[in-house]
This record gives structure tokens, C-alpha cells and sequence, in this order.
């Protein structure tokens, strides 16, 4: 049986087809396929804590080592991951038209992976990869660390019981330590990686935490994306609940200046397709499956 209803897909095709302003809004469902878990329902939670709790400067204040730990974790598991069909898919159609523009809330660094165009992605939560001191009043940043893990005392601990055979000895497996039920290594402050410029404040990820600004530079292209033309064809809104701000906003900029939307989801009772009208389109599935399919 087709994922897609048949006529669906032909309608959205054809409006595909004709337009030329044509953004996307991604989010964390993007990458569930590749095995990185959401941020809300199933998969949230990380130990005992709520991956959106963990996503705050007062977090980090109050226990930075719980959040880097977070932070490491989830830059190994990225590094692991590879981009899946819809990744690739979204990449695809920025090098056919040059009026797509992605923007992305995902930090997990899969779509450059899977050669999306970097003038037609912008990243509006920061990346995992990128990192800057924490201290307000120094400006030190870097893009593009992939050291894994960034100091070593947050190296991943491995199951230390005695291996029975020299494959396991070698396969030694590394902890999940997203499992409460998983001793978390000690840390001490000074175990944490420190600003190599102020040599005093600690680095942290550079992502977007709540009630952080978004990146002016790329709030700024957006707007400039924005006010260029006084039509948009198209928003895809793929794999987001659609509940954090300004991101979900611009599901409704677009509509205001003509876009039909189309939303890619697993989930029918999910925020972002209880707005729909008529002439929207709602795709229900994975989104690895489902973009491919739409975009062919
Ligand atoms: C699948 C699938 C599969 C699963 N296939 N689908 C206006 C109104 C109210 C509040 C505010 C407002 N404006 C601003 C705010 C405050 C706040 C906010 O929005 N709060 C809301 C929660 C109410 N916003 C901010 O603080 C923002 N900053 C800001 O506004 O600055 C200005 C300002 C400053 C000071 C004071 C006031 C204003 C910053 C927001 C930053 C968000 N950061 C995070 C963490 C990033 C770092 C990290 O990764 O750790 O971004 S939080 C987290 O949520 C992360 C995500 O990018 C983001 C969105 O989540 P996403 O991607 O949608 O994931 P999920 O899990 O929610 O959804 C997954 C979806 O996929 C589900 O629907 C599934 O069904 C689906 N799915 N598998 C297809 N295989």
C-alpha cells in the first residue's frame, strides 16, 4: 500500500511543481530515523530529566557538568548517526530551485552532512558542533569541533565487567548513559573544558538555549528571505511539534503571504497539523519515508 494517498501526493506535486518560493521548517522527527531522539513525548527524557529542562543557561549554571555530560552524549550520538533519505531529499531540492530555503531547529549537524547547500540552510538553533565560552562578556567562539569526546573526562564509560573472549574484550560496549539506571561518571569543575581565550569561564555548546537569542545573522537572512518578494508558495513543516518560538512563528509568516503548508509528521494529533485549511496538505508517517516519496 502507498504511504501517501494518491491524490494527495499528485496536488501537492503539481503546487510543488509550479512554485518558486518554497521554505521548510524541520525539527527533531527529521532525525528520529536516524535514531536521535526528540525533544517531547517518547524519547524526551534523558536519565530522569527533560531534554527541555537540560536546554537552559540556568541548567547549565546551576550543574554544568550534568549538561555537558547531556551535551557530549548527544555529540557522540550524532557524529554516529548518518543522514537519512529525507535529509538527502531536502538537499536535492535546494540545488534544484534556487528559491528553497531550509530552516532547520535540528542541532545534530545531519543535513550539511547530507550536502545541503549552506547559503539555503539556516540553522536557527545553533549547532552541536559549534561552542563558545559561556562567560558574557568574552565573545570567544569556534565552529566545526568534532574532538569526541571534547575533554576526556567526558568519554563515555564502557561495561568494565570481565569479558569473557577477546571479541568482547575489544567489543567492550560503551554505557547508555541516557538510563538512569547507569552510573554517571564524577566530574569535577575542572574536568570541564575551559575558554582557551579568557582562560577563565567555561566553554559550552553553542546552541540556543531557552530564552536565548537566536543567531542575529540568521534572524537577519530570514527577514531579508522574508521581505524579498510579497509571495511564498510553499512551507513544509516537517518532523516539529511547532511549539517553540520565534521558530514555529514563521509557519504563519508564510502563510500570510500566500503559502499553502504541507506537514509531515508521525503523529496526526500534533500541534502544527491541527492548523490546517483547506488546500494544506497533512502527510502522516516517518518523515525518512515520507519526504523522499513527495519530493521524487
Ligand atoms: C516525527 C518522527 C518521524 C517524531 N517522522 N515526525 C511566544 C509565545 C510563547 C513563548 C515564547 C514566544 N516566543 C518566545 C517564547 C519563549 C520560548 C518558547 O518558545 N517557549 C515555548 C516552549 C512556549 N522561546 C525561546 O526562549 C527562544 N528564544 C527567544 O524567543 O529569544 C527571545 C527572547 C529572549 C528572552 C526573553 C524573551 C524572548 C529560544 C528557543 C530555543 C529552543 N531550544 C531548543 C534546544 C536547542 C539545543 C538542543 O538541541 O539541546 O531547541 S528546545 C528544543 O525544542 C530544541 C528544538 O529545536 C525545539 C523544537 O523541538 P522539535 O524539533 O519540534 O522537537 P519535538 O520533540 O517537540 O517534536 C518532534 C516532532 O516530530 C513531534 O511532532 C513528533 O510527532 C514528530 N516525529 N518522529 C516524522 N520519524
Amino acid at each position: 500500500a502507498p504511504i501517501v494517498p494518491p491524490e494527495d501526493l499528485e496536488s501537492f506535486q503539481q503546487h510543488l511543481n509550479k512554485s518558486t518560493r518554497i521554505l521548510a521548517l524541520l525539527g527533531a522527527g527529521l532525525s528520529a530515523s536516524s535514531g536521535l531522539p526528540t525533544f517531547r513525548g517518547a524519547g524526551g527524557l534523558w536519565r530522569t530529566h527533560e531534554a527541555t529542562q537540560l536546554a537552559t543557561p540556568e541548567a547549565f549554571g546551576r550543574d554544568p557538568g550534568l549538561v555537558w555530560q547531556f551535551y557530549s552524549y548527544r555529540r557522540h550520538k550524532a557524529l554516529q548517526a548518518k543522514p537519512n533519505p529525507a535529509h538527502y531529499a531536502l538537499a536535492e531540492l535546494a540545488r534544484k530551485k534556487d528559491g528553497f530555503m531550509t530552516l532547520s531547529q535540528n542541532v545534530d549537524g545531519l543535513s550539511p552532512r547530507a550536502g545541503h547547500p549552506a547559503s539555503q540552510l539556516k540553522l536557527l538553533h545553533g549547532s552541536l558542533f559549534d561552542v563558545k565560552c559561556s562567560d558574557f562578556f568574552c565573545k570567544y567562539t569556534e565552529s566545526a569541533n568534532y574532538t569526541d569526546p571534547i575533554v576526556p573526562a567526558l568519554e563515555i564509560p564502557t561495561d568494565e565487567s570481565d569479558p569473557t573472549t577477546i571479541s568482547a574484550l575489544e567489543a567492550r560496549a560503551e554505557l547508555d548513559i541516557s538510563d538512569e539506571n547507569v552510573a554517571l561518571p564524577e566530574l569535577r569543575i575542572s574536568d570541564l573544558p575551559r575558554c582557551p581565550l579568557c582562560k577563565k569561564g567555561l566553554l559550552r555548546p553553542g546552541v540556543v538555549w531557552f530564552g536565548e537569542m537566536l543567531p542575529t545573522g540568521v534572524i537577519n537572512d530570514i527577514e531579508k528571505w522574508m521581505s524579498d518578494s510579497a509571495k511564498i508558495d510553499l512551507i513544509m513543516v516537517i518532523g516539529t511539534s511547532a511549539r517553540v518560538y520565534p521558530a514555529a512563528g514563521y509557519v504563519d509568516s508564510a502563510r500570510a503571504k500566500g503559502a499553502r503548508v504541507a506537514v509531515v509528521n508521525m503523529d496526526r494529533n500534533d500541534a502544527p497539523a491541527r492548523g490546517l485549511y483547506n488546500g494544506d496538505w497533512f502527510f502522516e508517517g516517518d518523515a525518512a519515508k515520507i519526504v523522499p516519496e513527495i519530493l521524487k
